[in-house]
């Protein structure tokens, strides 16, 4: 008997173990207490899901009802509910299952449950996937591909679905309601037959979570696979081909979202082609989806290598463009003018296009800010971009509100973010990096969530030990919350600061090596290379100081602001500190606010962002007792790699900068341990 219990004893602890790899993300709790569900007479397969949801993962008081209730109620949108002292009211059974995953989170997190209404901030919430059909993923960190591979490509086996499901679950949890399957840079094969079966096989599994599928499309699409003699957006055969193709989409895949397109942009094809415009191109593709109620997010990420200042281009080419687009074409544009990085001003697009729908697009696979290595938690640079005020309508007009039609009248309200997901077995190949898929999706629901709720949240649903341990009056344990939930959300608060500082402090920007933009690359200019492809356009180092002049006296990408920004910006002495290089070039000794020459606070600011990371090893190590073996030492392991990696930003970028400024780094600070010469040589060794 005494063997069979401890066998039974060590299943367990098997078992226990192996669920904590981190594939059920936050979704991790099983409860047993026992919940009446009533649903209305039709059982449609969401609500079967909602039903369920409330069986495995209710809190509640043992033997409680909780009735889902439809129920026609104009203070709900569409996918909107409320909470009541029943359960849950919606007009729609998607917003039911939404709030069945509200009730359960707010169970396990220990908030309040009161009457109370919840609208998502916008229509469409989407990941966007940049999945290559050979199953690669372009800045992708986690492993391969969850909907496309290479052998056996068109064969969906019972082990895909799981996962498709598996996916969809997870978004549905926080709210997420479309994903673009494929890459922007997409191949024109996606519109074949072949792979338009393939997604009505991923549509099918991720319907019943309320998960549109959408796909990128390439430009060139008709002439490339259908034959036509040009691509040309104002030929009638070419609007032929779309319509046709639309139709023949929409025969598979009924709620179907639509497509998204990355047009004359770093070698994608495009209108400008033919000599047409963006609105000629995104309203062809509008009028094709517009029968079955599809939209187009047509991106804003475009820049030619000639002119002066990258950072203005999206605005010069989209702003004379203003009210010419479709009401069902929405404009996707990047959080910052440039591409992602650490620290970016909000893109000036914001807001500035009064008669066209806009909508934000974050990355949220770390491309810039160190892969799946680095423990870099996103929510509070999306924050910061949401509650920056464009002024476009007077104060008060933030991104959130310029984009989610508050201020204006927009027929589609849209928000996506550049999924992190993969094949790993946690999704997302740091732990930690799971936090930015929920965060997302939490701020899609609602843009005026606080970065520390949602890390609150996240952490307790991701890592408290069992929900048995939750006390009655759904409080964590004093000890957990002060010594492993107060401290890992603070070293998550204070993650992307710690990244801005070791990479690219007080507004420099795009200086990461070449290729795969994880290390430090200032000093990379090779010969016939595109200047804008080229860290020194962006900074600028020279003998007479750093930055990119973006003042009227230079570019004058200030203008671009409303004011009181453009003048702001444009003063070095009221510039924040944040933004200052991103502005201004400045001489090495200019005097910053803080007292300090400029050359004194970078370095500074280097040495503090890697002291930052040594500081999270301490608190990872420290909470080493409440965590399980597999995520602590695998998270261990990266934090190591982290300082490692941002010593050696500090260093690089500390060393090539001081040939330009000729002063000595502060002697308070950590001297360099690697040489110049050699993290160059190691640079281009990994390039080659
Ligand atoms: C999908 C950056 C990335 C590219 C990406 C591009 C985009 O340039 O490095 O990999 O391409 O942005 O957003 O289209």
């Amino acid at each position: 008997m005494k063997t069979v219990v401890s066998f039974l004893l060590s299943l367990v602890t098997v078992i226990s173990m192996q669920a904590q790899k981190g594939h059920e993300l936050w979704l991790r709790v099983k409860s047993s207490v026992p919940v009446n569900v009533i649903t209305g007479k039709t059982m449609s397969p969401t609500l079967a899901i909602a039903k369920q949801e409330l069986a495995d993962g209710w809190q509640g008081k043992s033997g409680a009802t909780v009735t889902l209730t439809i129920k026609k109620d104009k203070a709900l949108k569409t996918d909107g509910f409320r909470l009541t002292a029943a359960g849950v009211e919606a007009n729609t059974d998607f917003g039911l299952l939404y709030g069945v995953y509200e009730l359960l989170r707010r169970q396990q997190t220990g908030q309040p449950i009161k009457e109370e209404i919840f609208n998502p901030s916008y229509d469409v919430r989407t990941l966007n996937h940049w999945d290559n059909l050979n199953g690669s993923i372009e800045r992708g960190y986690a492993g391969n591909s969850i909907f496309w591979r290479k052998d056996s490509a068109f064969v969906v086996t019972e082990k895909d679905k799981q996962l498709w499901k598996e996916y969809a679950r997870a978004n549905a949890s926080i709210g997420i309601n479309g994903a673009v399957l494929n890459n922007v840079n997409a191949s024109p094969t996606m519109m074949s037959a072949d792979v338009l079966n393939r997604t009505k096989a991923i549509a099918e599994v991720l319907r019943p979570y309320g998960v549109k599928a959408y796909l990128s499309v390439n430009f060139s699409s008709p002439k490339v696979i259908g034959g036509v003699a040009t691509s040309d957006p104002l030929d009638p055969a070419v609007a032929k081909w779309w319509k046709d193709k639309a139709k023949e989409i929409y025969t598979l895949i009924p709620d179907f979202g639509g497509f998204l397109v990355k047009a004359n942009s770093e070698g994608q094809p495009g209108p400008q082609d033919f000599g047409r415009t963006h609105a000629d191109g995104a309203n062809m593709l509008a009028d094709a989806v517009k029968p079955y109620g599809g939209i187009i997010m047509w991106r804003a990420f475009v820049y030619s290598p000639n002119d002066k200042d990258r950072a203005k281009q999206a605005y010069n080419e989209f702003v004379p463009l203003d009210g010419q687009f479709r009401d069902n074409v929405i404009i996707q544009i990047k959080n910052g003018p440039i591409d992602f990085q650490p620290r970016e001003p909000f893109s000036p697009l914001f807001g500035a296009l009064k008669k066209t729908s806009e909508m934000v697009e974050f990355q949220i696979t770390q491309e810039y800010l160190g892969h799946s290595i680095h423990l870099v938690y996103l929510s509070p640079m999306w924050e910061e971009c949401l509650q920056s005020d464009t002024y476009q309508q007077g104060i008060g007009s933030t991104v959130a509100k310029v984009t989610d039609g508050s201020v204006y009248n927009q027929k589609y309200t849209a928000i996506a973010g550049v999924s992190n997901v993969g094949l790993d077995t946690n999704w997302t190949g740091h732990d930690f990096a799971q936090s930015n898929w929920y965060a997302f999706g939490r701020l899609a629901w609602n843009n005026n969530l606080s970065s520390e709720q949602i890390a609150d949240e996240w952490i307790k649903q991701t890592f408290y030990p069992a929900s048995s341990d939750i006390n009655n009056s759904g409080l964590y344990s004093v000890d957990w919350r002060d010594n492993f939930l107060i401290p890992v959300k603070q070293m998550m608060m204070d993650s992307r600061e710690a990244a801005v500082d070791y990479m690219t402090p007080l507004g420099l920007h795009h200086i990461m090596s070449a290729n795969e933009h994880y290390g430090p690359g200032p000093w990379w200019a090779p010969a016939r290379t595109r200047p804008d492809w080229t860290p020194p356009y962006y900074h600028q180092a020279a003998a007479n100081g750093i930055g990119f002049d973006r003042t009227k006296k230079g570019s004058d990408a200030v203008e671009q602001y409303k004011e009181p920004l453009a003048s702001l910006f444009n003063d070095p002495q009221k510039c924040p500190d944040a933004f200052l290089l991103w502005f201004h070039h400045l001489p090495w000794d200019f005097k910053m606010k803080s007292g300090r020459t400029l050359w004194d606070e970078m370095a500074y600011k280097y040495e503090k962002g890697v002291n930052e990371v040594r500081e999270f090893q301490k608190t990872w190590d420290r909470v080493e007792k409440y965590v399980d073996t597999a995520r602590f030492a695998s998270v261990q392991r990266k934090l190591r790699s982290q300082v490692t990696n941002a010593v050696l930003w500090k260093d690089a970028c500390l060393l090539y900068f001081q040939t330009f400024s000729k002063m000595p780094i502060p002697y308070d600070i950590e001297r360099p341990v690697q040489n110049l010469n050699e993290i160059i040589a190691n640079d281009s060794r990994r390039r080659n």
